[in-house]
């Protein structure tokens, strides 16, 4: 990482929110691309986690964190440009147990400004809500987000519910999220996995061909 995006996601571990939104603000000013201000905005709450781990940080804090990258998204938001619209639906989750949001935020919002409809059921969703929301939207694709190690076996859990009411067939799925990788991904029957907001994206293109 280049020290301008080092310096960001200093920033962001220090919780030092003028800083933050004040970097962010000047770099695009410069034309720097978003994709990269998330990247290095992704290393700063990499950084505070790894610091909650060793005890030099508490849940106060990722809580300011998260606070502070929420608002850099919003700068940011503006500056993505939307490709087209009607490209394809999908319902999106944190799946039950998981209240993490921000990974699962960013993913829909690159999806949303490539051209897909979202539909987002929020965090802690179980695999009863993933099914009633086959039913009612019809989506193309459900896409699973999990932070927690604990966490994503809810990810296989859900599929095997769909696969029991006879959905799982009736949409493609894809799953992601710090703990999870490609193997698991298959392991579980997922049929895609994004390692980060713009993988998914392009994984999802391949998925509905479109
Ligand atoms: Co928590 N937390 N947290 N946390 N938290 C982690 C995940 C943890 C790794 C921290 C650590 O110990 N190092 C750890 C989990 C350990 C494990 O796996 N067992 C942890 C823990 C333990 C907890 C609590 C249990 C703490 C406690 O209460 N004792 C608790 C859990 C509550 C719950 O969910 N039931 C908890 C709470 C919280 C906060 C509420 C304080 C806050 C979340 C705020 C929010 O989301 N609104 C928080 C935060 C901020 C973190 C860390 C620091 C940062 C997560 C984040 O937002 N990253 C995190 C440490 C870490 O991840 N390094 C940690 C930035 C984000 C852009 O990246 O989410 O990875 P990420 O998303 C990426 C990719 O993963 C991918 O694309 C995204 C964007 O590029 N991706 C997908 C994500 N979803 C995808 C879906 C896809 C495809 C790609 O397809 C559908």
């Amino acid at each position: 990482m280049s020290s301008q995006f080092e310096a960001l996601a200093t920033a962001l571990s220090n919780l030092e929110e003028e800083k933050v939104l004040e970097t962010v603000r000047s770099m695009l000013n410069k034309g720097i691309d978003p994709k990269d201000i998330i990247n290095a905005l992704r290393e700063g709450m990499d950084k505070i986690g790894k610091m909650f781990e060793k005890g030099e940080a508490f849940i106060a804090d990722l809580v300011i964190a998260a606070d502070i990258f929420k608002k850099a998204v919003e700068i940011i938001k503006p500056h993505l440009k939307v490709v087209e619209r009607g490209k394809g639906r999908v319902v999106i989750g944190t799946v039950e147990g998981d209240i993490h949001d921000i990974g699962k935020n960013l993913v829909a919002l690159m999806l949303e400004i490539s051209g897909y409809e979202i539909i987002d059921l929020g965090v802690d969703v179980s695999a009863d809500k993933f099914a009633e929301a086959i039913e009612k939207y019809n989506p193309d694709v459900i896409g699973m987000s999990a932070l927690m190690t604990t966490t994503m076996l809810n990810q296989k859990k859900i599929i095997e519910e769909l696969k029991k009411r006879g959905l799982r067939n009736r949409v493609k799925i894809i799953v992601g999220g710090a703990p999870t990788t490609e193997a698991w991904a298959r392991e579980i029957g997922a049929d895609a996995w994004g390692s980060d907001c713009f993988d998914a994206v392009k994984k999802v293109r391949e998925l509905l061909g479109r």
